[in-house]
């Protein structure tokens, strides 16, 4: 595989991991942009990057650049991800790859117009036992579908003092809580499961009504003092979903509930069997079966399918997690770029279903009323 050049938009947390992640892959970082030229800087140096990049014109014009990842707020993943693409480089755009559909649509568009490998970070998709969930759905193990249920819970806004910039509609979306995170459940289980949703009934609440002043990243430490903020945006969410199948599902989403980090869980319950998979134990895939059996598959590369094995980096009971993900998922993305079609990549085309999926709850919150998803 050829070297890439990459730029880094963006030296926040996500930033950081996405900067590991190419490293791990062989790629050479050419230089990274900031909030200012000044933020640039400073990470270029604690990164050992070569260029610091005055802003994404900078950063798009280098022609030792193949590939821009866009790791910034997500009011700017449009103009950030158009300006790379346009100027004829590959894409890695963090989700949500827009905050409108409108948005998100013209983003694919141009990828697919400019023959260009565009890809969105839904990461969750590259544990392990994740892809052995969805290959043994796929071989008919479980059966029809019965029920699809689950949650993704965090706690890094629970307390008033925090906020971020995710809590402001201007820079973060209409939506907060399902776009942020319900949105990787909806992605993880519509692949797993092979079955799209077609209609959503949901609700928002804001549990917080202030927050303290603006704190620049999420999961830190809240910041003290400061002049209270009207909060604009949902803390909780529950949606119900119906398949185009026929199959109900349901799901709560949180930023709020003391004690979970990332929580992401599923369970799926299938006419033989039921798989559930919990982000936070991502080692183990718990199998239910009929007359008072139950399985643990453990993850590990010396069984299960393909795809689980290929993800097994380590050996069994050397745990693995969300970092791998990353890891996973930049290399795809990288061999994507050099012809190879890697499975289950999330691409732009995951995006827009997801931006329309976002939409369409946003809709039903707003009227109380099911919409469909077309
Ligand atoms: C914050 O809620 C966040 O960092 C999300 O933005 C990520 O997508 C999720 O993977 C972890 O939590």
């Amino acid at each position: 595989m050829r070297t890439l050049g990459i730029a880094i938009v963006g030296t926040g947390m996500i930033g950081a991991v996405h900067h590991r992640a190419a490293l791990l892959a062989g790629a050479r970082i050419r230089g990274i942009a900031g909030s200012s030229p000044q933020r640039a800087d400073a990470v270029a140096r604690a990164w050992n990057v070569p260029r610091a990049y005055r802003d994404i014109e900078e950063a798009v014009a280098d022609p030792q650049v193949q590939v821009v990842h866009v790791c910034t707020p997500n009011h700017l993943h449009r103009a950030m991800a158009q300006a790379a693409l346009e100027a004829g480089k590959h894409v890695i755009c963090e989700k949500p790859l827009a905050t409108t559909l409108e948005d998100a649509r013209a983003l694919a568009a141009l990828a697919a117009a400019n023959g260009r490998v565009a890809t969105v970070p839904f990461v969750y998709r590259y544990h392990p036992v994740v892809r052995e969930a969805r290959a043994r759905i796929a071989q008919g193990e479980l059966g029809p579908l019965h029920l699809i249920h689950g949650s993704y819970l965090q706690d890094w806004l629970l307390d008033p003092a925090s906020n971020n910039w995710r809590v402001d509609p201007a820079l973060g979306g209409t939506s907060r809580v399902f776009a942020d995170i319900g949105s990787h459940w909806c992605d993880l289980v519509e692949w797993v499961s092979g079955e799209r949703f077609t209609e959503v009934s949901a609700a928002f609440a804001t549990v917080i009504a202030e927050r303290g002043a603006t704190a620049g990243q999420s999961f830190a430490t809240p910041a003290a003092g400061g002049a209270m903020q009207a909060v604009a945006s949902e803390d909780v969410a529950t949606a119900m979903f119906r398949t185009g199948a026929g199959t109900l599902a349901s799901l709560t989403v949180s930023q709020v509930s003391a004690g979970r980090h990332n929580r992401l869980w599923f369970e799926i319950d299938g006419a033989r069997a039921s798989v559930a998979f919990n982000q936070e134990d991502a080692e183990r895939l718990w199998i239910g079966l009929p007359d008072q059996r139950e399985e643990i598959f453990v993850r590990g590369p010396g069984a299960g399918s393909a795809e689980q094995r290929r993800l097994s980096v380590l050996p069994a009971g050397h745990a693995q997690g969300y970092g791998q993900c990353f890891e996973a998922f930049v290399a795809d993305t990288y061999r994507a770029i050099d012809g190879e079609q890697p499975q289950g990549l999330p691409t732009v085309e995951d995006g827009v279903r997801s931006a329309l999926i976002v939409d369409r709850v946003i809709a039903s919150a707003r009227s109380r009323a099911w919409a469909p998803i077309e």
